[in-house]
């Protein structure tokens, strides 16, 4: 199979939805996934033990397998263990540095205002398992719980036969305090309403497959959620001066992680959009996972596109608004002053996406399919509720007296309107 190139300017308006308005997939399973939160909202363990048989094949013994998560960690090698270790440090440590600071400022004399922040008491984070083990997905969901101070960090992750010994490990490490072996809709579910065995928690996050996708949108209203995180995309922005091995490489590697991943690159170089289209060609080849790349690569929303301009280049990605966005070419900096929507960001020849998949410290559980117009990952934030604070001396409630009571009289509430006024009329006659 050749890639061809596409021309942006020549795209008509359904190819260009095909790009923008990328689907997740989910509406196909939101009937079967409605009966499953139901049955495990109303029966518990019951159906989450049946629905664990029917899905994935496993009668489980134990629902929780928190102390399976420490005895892995334990008996796995020495190099994964510092690789688990050494990835969930730098994910602390970035994540560190976002924890905001509780803050009072007198904005007018005798009008202080602030912010403070707490931590959500209980969460749940949902582990991807099963043919895809992610460990790294456990470590950028536990560890800015965590690290915003969440009491108790609950996760789910499929059973299996044989559970990845990496990701139990990695569960470990990122600092969770319950683990269950449940996955897919049920997982969710059980998170959401609590079961017999599974503590009920406040917010669900993580990606998943698009029964868990389905399933946070369909409890979603009933426990807090993140957002919904689909299949892998990516789009390289890149200019003469991009190697197209590199380039291709990028799209070859989102797009093995699923056949329903989006991966575009974009160039104003007629040359390099055809060496592009050529090395992807070749590296899938090479690929493992060629059947899935392929697929991926097949999908509406991927290709190798060429733009008039880098100005053209720019303005496709923004409007794509990936989740992860990479830009090679000379003047990347100024670039990307001209986006606001992507989920996170990829400068130069060095910053492979694969970096901050696992180890450079952002996090990759990030919005998809256009979620980055209004949202931004996994962050610290996620797991935070604020609370404004204020004191007013009587300068401060003097100076608003004649504001407030018009305002409350405007809107029929005299009573609001009193309790100012009193407080301003016990004051003169203090004065007095
Ligand atoms: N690229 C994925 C995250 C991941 N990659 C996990 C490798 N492992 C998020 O879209
Ligand atoms: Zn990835």
């Amino acid at each position: 199979m050749t890639i061809d190139v596409q021309t942006v300017a020549d795209l008509g308006p359904d190819d260009r939805a095909a790009f923008f308005d990328r689907d997740a997939g989910i509406e196909s399973v939101r009937g079967d996934v409605r009966e499953i939160v139901e049955r495990v909202r109303t029966e518990g363990d019951v159906a989450v033990r049946e629905y664990t048989s029917e899905f994935d094949d496993v009668e489980v013994g134990n629902l929780e397998i928190t102390d399976d998560c420490e005895r892995a960690y334990d008996e796995i090698d020495d190099g994964m263990r510092d690789a688990i270790e050494r990835a969930a440090a730098n994910v602390r440590e970035f994540h560190e540095a976002q924890r905001p600071e509780d803050w009072r400022r007198e904005f007018s004399e005798g009008r202080t205002l602030g912010r403070r922040f707490r931590p959500i008491e209980r969460v749940g984070v949902y582990v991807p398992g099963g043919s895809a083990a992610y460990p790294s997905s456990a470590i950028m969901g536990i560890v800015p719980a965590v690290v915003a101070g969440v009491d108790h960090v609950s996760v789910v992750t499929p059973p299996a036969d044989d559970m990845h010994p990496v990701t139990l490990a990695a569960i470990h490490a990122a600092g969770a305090d319950a683990v269950y072996c449940v996955g897919g809709a049920q997982a969710i579910a059980g998170l959401a309403y609590g079961t017999e065995t599974i503590t009920r928690v406040q917010k669900v996050v993580g990606p998943g497959n698009k029964w868990v996708t389905a399933a946070k949108a369909e409890v979603r209203g009933d426990v807090e959620i993140d957002f919904l995180a689909g299949p892998s995309e990516v789009v390289v922005v890149a200019d003469e001066s991009a190697d197209p091995e590199l380039v291709a490489a990028e799209l070859v590697a989102q797009a093995e992680h699923d056949p329903n991943a989006s991966v575009v690159a974009v160039t104003d170089d007629a040359e390099t959009a055809d060496a592009v289209a050529a090395a992807v060609d070749e590296q899938a080849d090479a690929r493992e996972r060629e059947a899935v790349i392929r697929d991926a690569l097949g999908n509406d929303a991927s290709g190798v596109l060429r733009a008039r301009s880098m100005s053209e280049a720019i303005l496709f990605a923004e409007e794509y608004a990936p989740e992860h966005l990479s830009i090679i070419a000379e003047d990347d900096e100024s670039l990307l002053e001209r986006i606001d929507s992507a989920g996170s960001v990829f400068l130069g020849p060095n910053t492979p996406v694969a970096a901050g998949d696992y180890a450079s410290g952002t996090n990759h559980v990030l919005p998809t399919n256009g979620g980055a117009r209004v949202t931004g990952g996994l962050a610290v934030e996620t797991f935070l509720r604020s609370t404004t604070v204020q004191r007013l001396s009587e300068t401060g409630l003097a100076d608003m007296g004649e504001t407030i009571t018009t305002l409350a009289t405007a809107e029929g509430l005299e009573a609001h309107a009193e309790s100012v006024r009193s407080r301003l009329e016990d004051e003169t006659s203090d004065d007095e």
